[in-house]
């Protein structure tokens, strides 16, 4: 089996800072992160902005300008950017980290969609926020569509092809697999290509065992097994590790990290990203699966290399 390759998704826009107080929030606090959680096991580290004072998610390329040269002086890891953003954040602002920072991946999601935490409001009172924004984020949530039309998507693939990013098509449901086979039946998508099966999201597929299997089906018939490799994501506790060891039994590859998870056992919060991929690591090597160094990753995945990034 190929090795496996683990990406570390360090702080996204959904974790909310009221969840967790070991969230990284500022530049240095992510990058420290992220060289920590390479240093652990990680070939990858999937990263998002967020405003320094407060945590606020953001494009502002400011703010990556300060993160990313801070993990790629400390690190030979892949830096995956996100094209997601945030919730409710612009179109045009969330592909402009491509062209900008030049990634060997970024993320690139599959279809428009309800993507919802509005159920987090019932966890939380008042007074339990950090900051003044986290709770009107939350409830706004409930009522955005989070775009992605045809035309989101041919722009952004086309600027992924110009500027030598791989595309990681982020595929919330069987719909999205459909969404990637068009584009790479259009020309758009290069094979193999890198899919990540993003399970658990309220607005998507479920992280049942028999979700994943029907992913893999779906993709493995319509795109074939020899065109494209994957990834899995479960969002929650204890569905980031059930799928992870799924996918290191199946020949895929995984995302842990506080992105899409916060505890490390039931009701432990993780104190780090890097107790994520340690934990994992531990489940690969029961399993008799080796990991895959940074480097091992890029020739997997056939990326440009570090060398030939824009930060
Ligand atoms: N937050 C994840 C469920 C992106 O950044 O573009 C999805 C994600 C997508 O990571
Ligand atoms: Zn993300």
């Amino acid at each position: 089996m190929e090795k496996l390759i683990i990406t570390c998704a360090i702080s996204g826009a959904v974790t909310m800072p009221v969840q967790t107080p070991y969230l990284p929030l500022t530049p240095q606090q992510m990058a420290d992160e992220a060289v920590r959680a390479a240093e652990a096991g990680a070939a990858s580290v999937h990263v998002h902005a967020r405003t320094p004072a407060d945590g606020k998610p953001t494009t502002d390329l400011n703010v990556y300008r300060e993160m990313l040269p801070r993990i790629k002086e400390r690190s030979d890891v892949i830096v995956n950017i996100t094209t997601g953003g945030g919730l409710g954040l612009p179109v045009e602002d969330r592909i402009r980290v491509v062209p900008t920072f030049k990634p060997e991946i970024a993320t690139f999601n599959m279809g428009s969609m309800n993507f919802s935490i509005h159920p987090l409001l019932k966890r939380y009172k008042d007074e339990d926020y950090r900051y003044p924004w986290e709770k009107g984020y939350i409830e706004m949530t409930k009522d955005i569509i989070f775009r992605n039309t045809f035309a989101d998507l041919e722009h952004f693939c086309k600027t992924m092809k110009e500027n030598g990013s791989q595309p990681e098509c982020e595929c919330y449901d069987v719909g999205h697999i459909y969404n990637t086979n068009f584009l790479i039946r259009e020309g758009l998508i290069a094979l193999p290509a890198w899919l990540q099966f993003v399970t658990g999201v309220l607005g998507g597929i479920g992280s049942h065992l028999e979700d994943i299997m029907y992913m893999k089906r779906a993709a493995d018939r319509l795109i074939g097994a020899e065109n494209y490799r994957w990834s899995v994501i479960g969002c929650g506790y204890p569905h980031q590790f059930n799928v992870a060891t799924l996918a290191i039994m199946l020949g895929g590859h995984v995302r842990v990290g506080l992105e899409d998870n916060i505890f490390i056992e039931k009701g432990v919060l993780a104190k780090s990203n890097a107790e994520l991929v340690e934990k994992t690591v531990r489940i690969a090597k029961e399993l008799g699966r080796d990991i895959a160094t940074p480097d091992e990753a890029r020739s997997i995945l056939s990326l440009k290399g570090k060398d030939k990034v824009n930060f």
